[in-house]
């Protein structure tokens, strides 16, 4: 789609806003955006991010900053959030990890209307599940690097459940982040993590036609510093940390490690696992999040940060520093392991066994869309009409199979899904809205479609889904 189209769409969305303002307030007239009494306000405008005193980006946010705030809400209390753009582009601002409907799920695909450019949007939600979800502007960015995520436009949405409380002394929210996004035909990724994995699903023929432009970045941050500007957590000797780790990035999986230290991981996507497991350090494709509890037992000034050596001195990290410890912070490289999600996970499922499949490949044609790369669902791009429909109420498996040499961040709006397999190896009861499927490799989820409503599936990685990896799933 041309930039063109966009803005044509973008004006569609802008006559439909109103009226679905209105309906969702279950209000007979508009509301007068003045008088408009919101739990929440977020306004989407140029920022500036201060990396470094050196380093200062400009970029659109939230509230004058980015990441955005971290949006504290209560599970099942329904909030009013209202949005406006300070922009000259319409935007979206999708709810990930959220079971909420589609007209305020933030997604065009799915119907939800535009904030229009200079205009407000008022939506209600009742948030949920509890645990760390996020928020970010879901609108397409093609070619333009300063659209949809690869700007500021990210943050934490925290909700709160009947059982939060664990005992920890620190909560930290950590989004990991890069900046300067640029074009590049050496691309060199760190998401061959499960290359090591048998390969499942390698064609017997691989399309060597040259790779289209793919995207990097110059600099990287942990929130909006640089690894050693900012400010770093200070803890002591024995104190417990509550660190929730969000890979808010646009195009990468990335990994990460607090040196001379474990992280015991209790929750992916926000959803506790069934077995919590101490690791070295932490995968996360982009969109996936991490709860972690970190044990301060090993005094001394130590990063926290990306394992890549140069993402790292190009900013992923930061420092944790205990009381009283003054030297250069230490990074120690952990033992380089296959990511494995299946050691959080239970041998066998409670829940009921699925009752239909759908099948997917995914495929890419390098330079499929001129300079870049086309990007296939079971043989064809987006979209994909009355392809993937379905009947609510029933239990569904869905066999991913990745016929690419990249690792792909899959995410499903508005429901959850029960990991089963991973490149062969069975689990049960992971709860997660994004899972990582391996290069090569086949990840095979279940879910309930008790969500009806059109829902958006998609690659996370951005230039991903905007040349054709995803798809819409709908209810009969
Ligand atoms: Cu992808």
């Amino acid at each position: 789609m041309k930039r063109r189209d966009l803005l044509k769409l973008g004006a569609l969305g802008v006559a439909h806003a109103g009226a679905s303002r209105v309906a969702l307030l279950g209000q007979t007239a508009p509301v007068p955006p003045a008088a408009a009494k919101a739990d929440y306000t977020l306004r989407i405008s140029p920022v500036t991010v201060e990396l470094d005193r050196s380093r200062i980006i400009s970029t659109i946010g939230y509230n004058g900053m980015a990441p955005g705030p971290v949006l504290k809400m209560r599970e099942g209390k329904p909030v009013t959030v209202d949005i406006i753009n300070d922009t000259d582009t319409p935007e979206l601002v999708h709810w990930h990890g959220m079971l909420i409907p589609p007209e305020v799920d933030g997604t065009q695909e799915e119907g939800s209307p535009f904030v229009p450019p200079h205009g407000r949007q008022i939506i209600q939600l009742t948030p949920g599940p509890a645990g760390s979800r996020w928020y970010h502007s879901h609108a397409m960015a093609m070619d333009d690097l300063h659209r949809g995520s690869f700007t500021g436009q990210f943050g934490f949405v925290y909700v709160e459940g009947p059982n939060d409380g664990g005992k920890y002394d620190q909560e930290h929210f950590l989004a990991l982040r890069d900046w300067e996004p640029f074009f590049t035909s050496t691309m060199e990724d760190d998401d061959d993590d499960t290359h090591n994995d048998p390969i499942f699903e390698q064609p017997l023929t691989v399309n060597t036609d040259p790779n289209g432009l793919e995207v990097a970045s110059m600099t990287y941050s942990i929130n909006d510093k640089i690894l050693g500007s900012g400010e770093p957590i200070r803890v002591r000797e024995g104190q417990r940390l509550l660190l929730h780790l969000l890979n808010a990035s646009a195009i990468e999986n990335r990994r990460v490690a607090l040196a001379g230290h474990k992280m015991n991981v209790i929750a992916l996507d926000g959803n506790p696992v069934p077995k919590p497991q101490s690791v070295d350090s932490v995968f996360l494709g982009a969109g996936e999040r991490a709860d972690v509890i970190v044990e301060m037992t090993n005094p001394g000034v130590w990063i926290l940060g990306g394992t890549e050596k140069i993402v790292r001195e190009s900013g992923l990290g930061l420092v944790v520093e205990y009381a009283g410890q003054h030297r250069q912070p230490q990074w120690i490289d952990p033992p380089r392991r296959s990511w494995d999600y299946t050691i959080f996970g239970n041998a066998v499922s409670t829940s009921p066994p699925p009752a239909k499949t759908i099948e997917m490949i995914f495929e890419k044609i390098p330079g499929g869309s001129g300079k870049f790369n086309t990007w296939l669902v079971n043989g064809k791009p987006y979209p994909h009409e009355r392809e993937f429909v379905l009947e609510k109420g029933v239990r569904y498996r869905l066999v991913m199979r990745n016929r690419t040499d990249d690792a792909h961040p899959m995410h499903l709006h508005r429901h959850l899904w029960e990991l089963i397999e991973i490149n062969g190896k069975k689990t049960a009861g992971i709860i997660k809205d994004t899972v990582v499927v391996p290069y090569f490799g086949r990840a095979v989820v279940d879910f309930t479609a008790d969500q009806p409503g059109l829902s958006l599936f998609h690659c996370h990685l951005q230039q991903h889904m905007d040349y054709g990896f995803k798809a819409l799933f709908r209810y009969a």
